[in-house]
């Protein structure tokens, strides 16, 4: 005999329907996405998110960091909401469902309740984090940091981009400056649904990754300064080669990482050379180390490492090394008891599922120093993201949003 609600699933055409027309705005050159945060096509993106949350009823608040928060009433007004949601920046190479499936399969859940006349003793709160991927401006999960009381508002006002535009002038020019004060609002519990962003869930024939942990962080920011000169006539004794130097750092990042196996990883994704012309040795290179693992000691013995090692490599050229530490999250353990809630909603569903820790960051990190948080994951193929080509399936979509709508209605209370 199945208890009442016990099938209940969410649209998932509905929800395929959205991903696919959300894809459209800011896409990429291979199928994926480039909708950078503060970018127009952000802000288109946000327009349109903002018209389906108002055609499911929900009034809209933005914050002072420009998140996006759709209220779906409760019917207990004293009650602290249940947000739920993720991020609908891309990075400049994205894919379609990073971020963007936790913030569609969160309206997709208020659509179904709507569908199904269902009503909660908890208001839902269906949320769009601004600069979840700290791509443009860093460091990533921004507003969900000044939300969570980690980092001022001045300080996120003031991070600058690449071309060194502003966090706070281009959120005006964008128009998507809100009024509210960032973490004021109060959370009864916060859920995630989230692609994996890795292989695991796909390797082992999972559909649902149970959410225990996320990793920690560190991204180090080296400025390495050399001394500009000519590549042809400068002989190799005279050089003082910041690009050698910083290869040797790399090098040394990958043995570092390799050496605190299993479970951390280190590499860069981002170097500015500067000058950047192909016969001038650089003056300065720019590059960030991303650190990550589950261990909290592992983590922060490999930062000492690194930068001691960087010091002496820089030192036997003669470059200069300055580093800044421009993102950090220690190892985060999600809420158990919403951990339960979502293994039980997987199991009453009937999806297989595991206990996973996030390899990547996410808004949930933060979210889970002012409220009860946990997160749900779906496989993606090949365990590929941060590439256009990342793709998932529609039933692997449609199992997540199910797991995220039963978790959520749970904490949410029905009421009769
Ligand atoms: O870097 C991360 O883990 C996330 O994608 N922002
Ligand atoms: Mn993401
Ligand atoms: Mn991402």
């Amino acid at each position: 005999m199945s208890a009442p609600g016990e099938n209940l699933r969410i649209n998932s055409a509905r929800l395929w329907d959205s991903l696919m027309e959300m894809a459209k705005i800011g896409p990429g050159i291979a199928g994926g996405c480039n909708r950078q945060t503060l970018t127009d096509e952000d802000a288109e993106g946000r327009a349109l998110f903002q018209s389906w949350c108002e055609a499911a009823g929900m009034t809209m608040g933005v914050d002072a960091m420009g998140t996006m928060f759709a209220t779906r009433p409760g019917e207990d007004p004293a009650a602290l909401p249940v947000y739920v949601g993720s991020h609908l920046d891309t990075q400049p190479t994205g894919g379609k469902y990073d971020g963007v499936l936790g913030v569609l399969g969160a309206l997709e859940v208020v659509r179904s309740l709507n569908d199904l006349g269902i009503k909660t003793k908890h208001p839902i709160v269906v949320t769009n984090w601004a600069n979840e991927e700290g791509a443009r401006f860093a460091p990533a999960m921004l507003a969900s940091g000044v939300f969570a009381g980690v980092h001022t508002l001045d300080y996120a006002y003031g991070r600058k981009d690449l071309e060194g535009l502003s966090y706070g002038d281009e959120l005006k020019r964008i128009g998507w400056q809100g009024a509210e004060e960032v973490g004021a609002r109060k959370m009864h519990a916060y859920y995630e649904l989230h692609i994996e962003q890795g292989p695991i869930l796909e390797a082992e024939g999972k559909t649902i990754g149970v959410v225990t942990h996320c990793q920690g962080l560190w991204w180090l920011e080296f400025t390495l300064t050399g001394k500009e000169a000519h590549t042809g006539s400068t002989p190799m004794a005279m050089r003082v080669n910041a690009g050698l130097a910083m290869s040797r750092i790399f090098e040394m990042v990958q043995e570092v990482a390799m050496k605190n196996q299993p479970g951390a990883v280190g590499g860069v994704g981002q170097v500015k050379f500067s000058p950047n012309s192909r016969n001038v040795l650089p003056g300065t290179v720019v590059f960030t180390v991303d650190i990550r693992t589950p261990d909290q000691a592992k983590l922060d013995a490999m930062r000492a490492e690194i930068e001691a090692r960087a010091a002496d490599i820089c030192a036997e050229i003669g470059v200069g090394c300055a580093v800044e530490a421009v993102g950090h999250f220690d190892p985060v353990t999600f809420t158990p008891e919403l951990v339960e809630t979502v293994r039980r909603s997987a199991e009453k569903l009937g999806y297989s599922h595991m206990n996973i820790i996030s390899g990547a960051g996410h808004d949930a990190c933060w979210a889970a120093k002012v409220a009860p948080t946990t997160m749900i994951m779906c496989p993606c193929v090949d365990g590929l993201s941060h590439n256009e080509a990342e793709e998932i399936s529609p039933e692997w979509a449609a199992a997540g949003a199910d797991v995220l709508f039963h978790a959520v209605l749970e904490t949410a209370e029905i009421v009769k």
